[in-house]
């Protein structure tokens, strides 16, 4: 079993004669939305059922680009229901000509129809986006629409898509703006509770990136000790410029101030905001029409071009090189970066495998103009941070000539090199990658007992020892001198750095298609989990993105009484087989162990609960919001400690248990 961690069809043209086959199409288009629902929304799991809400509120964001709209409000209702409310025109209610049936039905009705209205501004919607509010519809046991217009206020409501009654009006109201409502369908999806921390990162996203519109977010769920809901309001009266803050939020500047750049009458509107910190990574994060391009595409390449262009020219003038001896690479321009890129883009066109990068060849030159014309003032206007700028560059090529070496050395020592595997690998017999799985666990005593208790035909074993290296602070060269770092290069198969790029990543030669960390459930446990997950993040960001990263999930308690003994991996299963036992629910002292280490298991134990594909449970580690995983990283690994104490105290997971 695994878990999950944290188009549009084309309509025919029609004349308002044949209404009935409209319907029948409409109809047809609902249900092909329910057969291959991740046609649509892209998967069936936390993804798919948070892009549903996602997929509201893009309406209400393109009410509000389009100037009409200030204000929208998202609550999770305590069924998990959902409810997106904005002060926009709100959706028409007449007679739609063509449709013969109210405007606000073909919207909620038909797939595709969102494209029809002309509302003369970009919608974001495009890519993974932009699928209609349609198709929530049709993945929702029950939707309600109220619309509030020219004083009037209507409703209509629906179930798996299908209009219960023709929108009608239901009375006076002195507001404007629309409500949906909606269940999502627990036929179709295979979770079926909100994350509000997952919610919240999005629309956070959202106000940075569209600076003015008040985004509020409600947890009916949680009530707190006041009667109030669990709420939060994200708003930005400086768009880029506070999403870059908050990113660096935690890592000091070595600049005087955030340096933003804004080009918005042209065909493609750019804006940029960036910043130079202490740190060794890069962190640019694109956008296309509000979606997250991780992939990249001409936007970046267009970024990356003018930054280097400029830099390197000014860097050049101030003769400021000379001392260097060596070659300046592009990446060195890079290091310690931390920008964020947003353009809008009329007709995106969408490509690689996550369908993330944008491939219009004309995003190019506008964001390199831009960067260029007011990058290139920006050093002229404020020398001091210019040569702060020019050597963090310097001492990045620095520190990558010296990296050199210590990583040519994981080269030379990996499995294409001719230096064989880590002597601590226990490696598994299949020779299939998409058949294997490395195991990396904490510690060489679980390690042992994780060797014995294997599968050794496909599972392989990396025990770590203790504390890895943490990457968020150390230098390039330190990454690749560390042992332990060294082994899961060597094991993984996994190369690094090409001509242009010194970090890059090479996976052809991935060995194992799934890598379980298996660190032992307590303080300590979750640390090193944190700091290997900081190294994924970080170095190995691809085999996150291709699904490769899992986490282990050993049992908390075993219960036994007589020759009976079952697992637990929570309080609630704990306590349910304390009364089972007993045979009545006064659950108090039965047998009940408590597992922190995995070195408390024998090898027959882990096997049967945490390593056994017929029975374990293994995470998936993805990436919902890159953004949100780079400030966190940032936060949990750097050197601040009150930002880190405060998230620590209210996501702990081991705080009471270890206490
Ligand atoms: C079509 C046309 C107009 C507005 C909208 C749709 C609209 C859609 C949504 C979805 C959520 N909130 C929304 N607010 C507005 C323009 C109507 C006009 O010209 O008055």
């Amino acid at each position: 079993m695994e878990e999950s961690l944290t188009m549009s069809e084309e309509t025919k043209t029609k004349t308002a004669s044949n209404y009935t086959a409209d319907n029948i199409q409409s109809l047809e288009g609902m249900e092909h939305v329910r057969m291959r629902p991740s046609m649509y929304i892209g998967d069936t799991g936390v993804r798919g059922l948070h892009h549903l809400v996602y997929e509201v509120v893009d309406n209400s964001i393109d009410e509000a680009l389009a100037g009409y709209c200030d204000t929208i409000t998202v609550s999770i209702n305590e069924d998990n229901s959902i409810t997106v409310t904005d002060n926009g025109r709100g959706i028409p209610v007449d007679i739609h000509k063509k449709e013969g049936v109210s405007a606000l039905q073909v919207v909620m009705t038909k797939i595709g129809a969102g494209g029809k209205f002309d509302k003369g501004s970009y919608k974001v919607s495009g890519g993974l986006h932009g699928v209609g509010v349609s198709c929530v519809n049709a993945l929702s046991t029950h939707l309600r629409a109220e619309v509030h217009r020219e004083g009037k206020m209507y409703e209509q409501e629906y179930s798996i898509g299908k209009p219960l009654y023709p929108a009608r009006e239901v009375g006076p109201t002195d507001r404007r703006g629309t409500t949906v409502t909606f269940k999502p369908d627990t036929s179709i999806f295979d979770v079926f509770e909100y994350n509000y921390v997952t919610l919240a990162g999005r629309l956070r996203e959202l106000s940075f990136l569209n600076k003015g519109i008040k985004l509020t977010l409600t947890d009916k769920r949680v009530i707190d000790e006041n009667g109030n809901p669990k709420s939060d309001t994200f708003f930005s009266s400086e768009g880029l410029i506070e999403f870059v803050k908050y990113l660096d939020e935690t890592r000091p500047a070595i600049i005087g101030k955030i340096i933003h750049m804004e080009r918005t009458d042209g065909e493609i509107p750019v804006e940029v905001a960036m910043v130079y910190n202490d740190s060794f990574n890069e962190n640019v994060h694109s956008y296309v029409n509000n979606i997250n391009t991780h992939e990249g595409g001409t936007h970046l390449s267009g970024f990356r071009r003018g930054l280097t262009a400029t830099l390197k020219t000014f860097a050049e003038k101030s003769g400021m090189l000379e001392k260097l001896k060596l070659e300046i690479s592009a990446d060195d321009f890079r290091e310690g970066l931390t920008a964020v890129v947003s353009v809008k883009v009329a007709e995106p066109q969408f490509e690689g495998q996550t369908k993330t990068k944008l491939g219009n060849r004309e995003a190019d030159a506008p964001v390199s103009q831009v960067v260029r014309e007011m990058l290139e003032a920006y050093l002229e206007e404020n020398p001091q941070d210019a040569k702060q700028i020019v050597n963090k560059v310097v001492l990045a090529a620095q520190a990558r000539h010296a990296a050199k070496k210590a990583r040519e050395m994981v080269q030379r020592k990996g499995v294409g090199g001719g230096g064989g595997l880590p002597g601590k690998l226990a490696d598994c017999a299949e020779k299939d990658p998409a058949r294997s799985e490395l195991f990396l666990v904490e510690g060489d005593s679980a390690g042992g007992t994780a060797k014995q208790g294997r599968d050794r035909q496909f599972q392989a074993i990396l025990p770590l020892r203790g504390k890895i290296l943490n990457v968020e602070k150390a230098m390039q060269h330190k990454v690749f001198e560390n042992e332990e770092i060294r082994n899961m290069y060597t094991a993984l198969g996994v190369s690094i750095g090409t001509e242009d790029d010194s970090k890059a990543l090479n996976i052809a030669k991935l060995r194992y298609h799934k890598v379980v960390i298996m660190c032992d459930a307590d303080v300590d446990g979750s640390h090193i989990e944190t700091l290997i997950l900081t190294f994924y993040f970080r170095h190995m960001k691809e085999l996150i993105e291709k699904g490769h990263i899992y986490i282990a999930t050993p049992p908390l308690y075993l219960v036994k009484k007589g020759q009976k003994a079952e697992y637990a991996w929570n309080e609630e299963q704990r306590d349910a087989l304390i009364a089972e036992m007993k045979g009545n629910s006064d659950a108090s002292t039965v047998n009940v162990q408590r597992y922190k280490g995995l070195g408390e298991m024998n090898a027959e134990q882990l096997w049967e609960t945490t390593m056994n594909p017929e029975k374990r449970t293994l995470r998936r580690v993805t990436i919902e919001n890159a953004a949100e995983c780079d400030h966190i990283f940032s936060m949990l690994m750097g050197d601040e400690v009150p930002p880190r104490r405060a998230f620590i105290e209210s996501n702990a997971k081991y705080a009471k248990i270890d206490a």
